[in-house]
């Protein structure tokens, strides 16, 4: 399409998509050309308060100003020198991310998933190298629900069929038990070979399930008790999304392997990392794990941007009183509205859950009145509704879109 004559509408734009890409989505009908702060505009110029945020990557807003400056500044210096070489950011920026979440080391890498697959490598070799486990027998434990990407392992480890189907042989080595349920972990913590227990402290994916307080703090004893390593998946509740750093925060609990990526680069582009102290990561020789961009000097100096900003905005203390008047106003929905039976989460990651089945089409019918009315958010298994804000949205932009959730719920209803 030539976009110099004529510029492309929504509806030809979707078309585009729909035609050349692969069908593994199935996105709300709404095309988006510019973000700025807790606002998206689509191709038509038609203004959104976005209630995602690219599913918790984009924190300190959409194209936040200082992010987006060491973004060109160091595009215009160097961008990829590989692992072969040393380069200037990667030492600071280990300095800084290790200092910031306070851990000895760091292991820079892209994408989320492949953090998760870092931390199980690493939850491995140190059951083999440190723990003593006999060759190839280490098991880690997961939670019933979890949502840690696409790859082969990680899927190997989920109970969605959505993930898993006709994609087997899966990766062995993996115990899944009931989330939120101290009893069946503590039961599975106890089985020979176990090495670690890799959970996401809030459940993202599964609707925003927050466990029972107690649950992070009883994980970890089971851990100390059993010599097993804590991981924890904060890759969509870390950086401040939960009104604290990091959701193990709100529980005091420190994981021994924290992983982390989305907000990581504010959204920019993939950058994630994990971190954990000598005794694990030193486990991990040279040679035995990396890829070509992790740690690449863009991604570093994005990075360090990025979590600065988390800092110099208070971000934790405004994602935890913008979450609070969030809730509070849908409870007040709750008690109003037939459809919407529930609000939950914490800090700006929240749910609400609509009177309807799993399979009801309430959700997304709702998601496209508030679509119609200037706010966007997609269901989850049919009948949730995350709400993830940019966590710089202001008092007043949560009252307009308190206004607008209400309304397209009378819409639908
Ligand atoms: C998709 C949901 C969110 C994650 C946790 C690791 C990863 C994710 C806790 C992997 C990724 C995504 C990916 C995105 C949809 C999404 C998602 F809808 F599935 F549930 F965020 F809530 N750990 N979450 O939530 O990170 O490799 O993607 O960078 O379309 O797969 P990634």
């Amino acid at each position: 399409m030539n976009s110099s004559t004529t510029i492309a509408s929504s509806a030809d734009l979707m078309k585009l998509e729909d035609v050349h890409g692969a069908h593994n989505y199935h996105p709300l009908p709404v095309v988006l050309s510019r973000g700025q702060g807790a606002h998206v505009w689509d191709v038509e110029g038609k203004r959104y308060l976005d209630f995602l945020s690219a599913y918790s990557a984009v924190n300190q807003g959409h194209c936040h100003p200082h992010i987006i400056a060491a973004l060109k500044s160091q595009a215009d210096q160097l961008t990829l020198t590989s692992r072969a070489f040393y380069n200037d950011q990667l030492g600071p920026y280990e300095k800084y991310v290790t200092e910031f979440f306070g851990y000895d080391k760091v292991l820079p890498i892209n994408s989320g998933v492949e953090a998760v697959e870092t931390a199980i490598k690493l939850c491995r070799k140190w059951a083999y190298r440190v723990k003593g486990i006999q060759d190839n027998l280490a098991r880690i434990v997961f939670a019933r629900g979890n949502f840690h990407g696409r790859t082969l392992g990680v899927i190997s480890a989920s109970v969605d069929p959505s993930s898993t189907g006709d994609c087997g042989p899966f990766v062995p080595g993996f115990d899944v038990v009931p989330y939120n349920d101290l009893s069946a972990m503590e039961h599975a913590a106890q089985q020979p070979n176990v090495a670690g227990i890799l959970i996401e402290p809030i459940q993202g994916e599964a609707g925003v399930i927050v466990p029972h307080e107690g649950y992070l703090k009883g994980i970890r004893k089971l851990c100390d008790e059993h010599n097993l390593l804590f991981i924890a998946d904060e890759v969509q509740t870390g950086i401040a999304r939960t009104g604290a750093m990091l959701a193990c925060d709100h529980e005091d609990v420190r994981p021994d392997v924290l992983i982390l990526g989305k907000a990581l680069s504010g959204g920019v582009f993939p950058v994630s990392a994990v971190l954990a102290d000598d005794p694990i990561m030193l486990c991990i020789k040279p040679g035995e794990h990396g890829s070509t961009f992790g740690g690449n000097p863009l991604a570093c100096a994005v990075a360090q941007a990025a979590l600065q900003v988390i800092k110099d905005e208070d971000l934790v203390e405004q994602a935890e009183n913008r979450g609070k008047q969030f809730r509070q106003r849908m409870e007040e929905l709750v008690t109003r509205s037939e459809l919407v039976t529930l609000v939950r989460g914490k800090g700006l990651l929240n749910a609400i859950v609509i009177n309807d089945h799993e399979e009801s089409d309430t959700a997304w019918r709702i998601c496209l009145a508030m679509r119609d009315l200037g706010l966007l958010a997609k269901p989850t298994h049919g009948n949730i509704i995350r709400f993830a804000p940019p966590l710089i949205i202001s008092e007043q932009q949560i009252e307009e879109a308190a206004e607008i959730i209400e309304q397209a719920v009378n819409k639908v209803q």
